[in-house]
């Protein structure tokens, strides 16, 4: 049966390309119809006098719409954290609660003391730099950070809160209909609606929730992934639809578009050259942004221009959600980073993944057995070819029944599993969440007899087709339901499989095939009677949350990996995430970086796409330049759908395959780079890769700029992504005092140190990437066949000098799996160049041992040549020899000292 569907499903996808039509455009959306139509201007909402109290913390009021009277309260609170505000409203009396999402916070964010003046005409409140001021009739609420207006709630009038209301009982009498004159919010699918064949019984009607924010300051607004489209965020009102964030399966899903993709991050930022300020969102019900640029408004884009004054028309976005409540936080910078860390404090930070996660996955749909499985992994050695992990795609199980194995192709999963761990390499296998319905399956039976599955409206287990056939939907929203699924990854339960085994979490939108936009129907029900309407885009986040859980009970003292397609604000403290179902074409190459630029500026650093593209046969070139700008994405797998060829290195000609590897040795080489990067990330909370405008704010000329990035502040990658070139213009950024910073290629230390576009010539090996001047990078330069392999390998440190032949960097280094960095089992060394003296110190007091030690020294940049160095260590000094290298660079060569020691070696003239 399941092998029909599958068939079905492949024919109606046939065309290879997404069909919009099966996907609703904002004015097939009976809300979003409603909440856009609400003209700028004209605000309902005013603050009724006399209704606020003050509290050390925050401050409420009341709210009245002025067309019903209907009332509601606000409560702005600050936070101590980033002196940032949250900004709640709900009903005063709704006619049932309404849902507020708390699964994507990281903890309640801790509140502060603020300070409220109240004159006759304002209310301030203020925390730390930063003020909101009220004003009452029409409602707005502006945010400065130190005196400069950055961003304004409701300054366009847009807000707009749908009361829950009875459903009218149908009119019978003629009089009856009189009375109940109907107004806009009774048009059609106001009370229901439908969509193609589907019907959405809408037991609570109308109950969307609006608002805009207005960011004075920015020339460009980013964020809210995930869509296939710029990293800058263009303008949609008047110009078709908003962007979309509902948790969607779309096949083959079309480039430059601002349709719905598998994850939804409510987060956005406004960015412009005196301030950066944010808001999220934090709302899980199918959300719309329209964005409303400055251009819409072109005499006042000229008054700012010959001006150069505060725009009178700025940038803005208003956020349309179906149901819930407005909750929302004001981040308030005021540069780029700050807004990130302070969304990152609210929402947490990808954990320090094992090392082995940041290294290279060798995924297909699918890998036929065990056979096949230990034949790629020993090819990859043939080739001497660095690989971490082997993925097993949903063949493996029987019958698409999860935590079981094809017995035919994977008797003996348990050997298959050892002779990968046996060369330090991991098994990283699929879990869907859809449940094959079939009577004997014990999974199926728990959670039917134990009543697990999300219901129908009826209240009725959901049933809906998947890979399976017909599938149910384990109600994820459920704490007990979590736990029984998380029990599923425990060895005791799944005997065929170890503790070594990873996870990934596919298909959790979730995709129903027969669903309305592939989706399960919004008047499903949930745990505590909540429709999927409130919480769909938490689907795929409970998911993680469960699988997180069981991985840790499996094995406490592992850090677990999980892969997700589905994501929500949050979800990064559980899972990496993937770009989804691309193709294998140039421009898909080009989103790779678009899109995990703006899911890294949203909380998730640990993010890449499917290497060579995962629809249609890759071509050779294509292929390898893939690879190469892979290598330096955060996550590095190579994935391809069923149907297209087998695409392992060694099946391209020699040439393809040796560049391949070329690739991903240079990935092996910086992984103490990612390594360091990702403790970093975990512990301060920045984004691993950057936008250029992170590190370079003042800069307009690289705001929008996404086909290249930055790694932290340390290199600047710009992968070739057009076929058949042999040059790219790299773009190198001018700092706030006007100039630039020097730039070395990482391949011979050739110096760059002019600004703006450059063209630099590329033959088939290059990846262009820069080491910025100031810098200090560890690298591994033995690679081996897996990353485990190499932890007692020495390293080598790259040391780029600045204009005033200084540099700086750090290094992380502890058993990379564990936990035990937790609790301080962990060495983490600042190094600095000054003077001719490269020195390093411990940040705390080491408490790992390594075997490791300081193999190398590079050091570009220096304007003469040294004759000779040594080093001190351990209280003893010794004498190294120098190498030079091309473009001045020098080599000083095997320092010796163990990485657990600090030294210092200098120069000698
Ligand atoms: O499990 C099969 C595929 C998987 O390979 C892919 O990576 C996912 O994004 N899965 C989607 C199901 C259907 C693909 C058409």
């Amino acid at each position: 049966m399941s092998l029909i569907l599958f068939f079905i499903f492949a024919i109606l996808q046939s065309s290879l390309s997404v069909d919009p039509s099966n996907f609703k455009t904002c004015e097939q959306s009976s809300f979003c119809k409603r909440c856009r139509s609400v003209k700028p201007g004209q605000s309902h909402y005013a603050i009724i006098p006399g209704s606020l109290n003050s509290y050390s913390d925050s401050v409420t009021l009341e709210l009245v719409n002025k067309e019903n009277q209907h009332k509601f309260d606000l409560k702005l609170t600050g936070l101590v954290k980033g002196n940032n505000f949250r900004l709640e409203i709900d009903e005063k009396q709704p006619l049932s609660p309404r849902y507020r999402v708390t699964d994507s916070l990281k903890e309640t964010p801790t509140a502060g003391q603020i300070k409220v003046i109240d004159t006759n005409e304002q209310l301030t409140v203020s925390i730390g730099p930063n003020k909101a001021v009220f004003h009452s009739e029409p409602f707005r609420i502006d945010f400065y950070h130190n005196e400069i207006l950055t961003t304004s709630v409701n300054s366009k009038g847009l807000m707009k809160f749908e009361e829950l209301r009875s459903k009218p009982k149908p009119v019978e009498s003629s009089e009856n209909q009189e009375e109940q004159q109907p107004s806009v919010e009774d048009e059609p699918g106001t009370w229901e609606e439908n969509f193609k064949s589907h019907h959405d019984s809408k037991p609570k009607g109308p109950e969307a929730v609006a608002l805009d924010f207005s960011f004075p300051e920015a020339d460009i607004l980013f964020g809210i992934p995930e869509h296939a489209d710029s990293f800058a965020l263009r303008t949609t009102h008047g110009k078709g639809d908003p962007y979309r964030l509902y948790n969607l399966d779309v096949f083959e899903y079309e480039l430059n578009s601002r349709m719905a993709l598998y994850g939804s991050v409510p987060v956005l930022y406004g960015h412009g050259q005196r301030a950066s300020a944010g808001v999220f969102w934090n709302n899980a019900a199918e959300t719309w942004v329209d964005i409303h640029g400055p251009e819409s408004n072109v005499v006042s884009s000229i008054v700012k221009f010959v001006s150069g004054s505060v725009k009178s028309d700025p940038y803005a976005a208003h956020f349309i959600s179906e149901s819930g409540v407005i909750d929302v936080f004001i981040l308030m910078g005021p540069t780029p980073l700050d807004t990130f860390k302070q969304y990152t404090d609210i929402t947490g930070t990808v954990p320090l993944p094992q090392q082995f996660a940041l290294a290279y996955h060798q995924c297909r749909w699918n890998y036929n057995d065990q056979k096949d499985v230990i034949t790629v992994s020993e090819k990859f050695d043939e080739y001497d070819i660095p690989m971490d992990t082997m993925w097993l795609d949903i063949e493996y199980t029987d019958n698409k029944k999860y935590f079981t194995w094809d017995k035919q192709k994977f008797g003996d999963s348990i050997e298959m599993i050892k002779n990968l761990t046996d060369l330090g390499r991991h098994l990283t296998i699929i879990i869907d969440p859809h449940i094959k319905r079939e009577g004997g399956y014990f999974f199926h039976d728990d959670c039917t007899n134990k009543g697990y599955y999300t219901k129908n409206k009826d209240n009725n287990d959901y049933e809906g087709w998947c890979w399976p056939g017909s599938a149910s939907y384990p109600d994820l929203f459920n704490p007990e339901v979590r736990k029984y699924f998380a029990d599923q990854y425990l060895v005791e339960n799944f005997k065929t499989y170890t503790k070594d085994v990873m996870i990934w979490n596919d298909m959790n939108e979730p995709s129903v095939f027969n669903g309305p936009e592939v989706t399960m129907l919004k008047d499903n029900l949930h745990f505590g009677g909540w429709e999927h309407r409130d919480v769909h885009n938490l689907y795929g986040h409970m998911q993680l949350v469960s699988t997180f859980d069981g991985l840790s009970r499996r094995d406490p003292n592992q850090r677990p990996f999980i892969l997700s397609r589905a994501h929500f604000s949050g979800s990064q403290r559980y899972a990496a995430i993937w770009t989804g179902d691309n193709k294998a074409d140039w421009e898909h190459l080009e989103h790779s970086i678009k899109m995990c630029l703006s899911e890294s500026v949203a909380g998730f650093s640990f993010c890449g796409s499917d290497v060579g593209g995962f629809f249609g046969n890759v071509e050779a070139e294509l292929f390898r330049r893939w690879y190469q700008a892979a290598a330096f994405q955060p996550f590095f797998r190579s994935h391809a759908h069923i149907d297209t060829k087998r695409r392992e290195p060694w099946l391209f000609p020699e040439e393809t395959r040796l560049i391949i590897r070329d690739a991903l040795r240079k990935r092996y080489s910086y992984l103490p780079l990612w390594y360091t990067m990702f403790y970093e990330h975990e512990t301060v909370g920045l984004p691993v890769m950057r936008p250029m405008l992170a590190q370079y704010p003042h800069d307009k000329d690289a705001f929008a700029i996404d086909s290249q990035y930055l790694l932290q502040d340390k290199l600047l990658v710009r992968p070739v992504m057009q076929q058949g070139v042999n040059k790219v213009d790299v773009y190198f950024p001018v700092k706030d005092d006007k100039t630039g910073d020097l730039w070395y290629d990482i391949d011979n230390y050739q110096k760059y140190e002019n600004t703006g576009y450059i063209s630099v010539p590329v033959d088939e090996n290059k990846i262009p990437i820069y080491q910025r001047g100031g810098t200090i990078v560890p690298k591994k330069e033995r690679i081996r066949r897996s990353s485990p392999l190499m932890i007692h390998d020495p390293y080598t440190l790259i040391v780029a000098l600045d204009k005033n032949h200084q540099a700086k960097g750090t290094l992380f280094i502890d058993d990379e799996k564990s936990y035990e960095y937790r609790s301080g089992k962990f060495i983490y060394t600042e190094f600095t160049f000054d003077k001719d003296t490269l020195r390093s110190k411990f940040i705390g007091t080491p408490k790992y041992s390594t075997n490791s030690w300081l193999e190398r020294v590079v050091i570009a940049g220096l304007n003469r040549q040294p004759k000779q160095a040594k080093i001190t260590y351990e209280g003893k000094t010794e004498e190294l020899d120098i190498l030079e290298n091309a473009h001045g660079a020098i080599t000083v060569r095997k320092p010796g000292s163990n990485m657990a020691k600090e030294f210092t070696i200098q120069l000698i003239y």
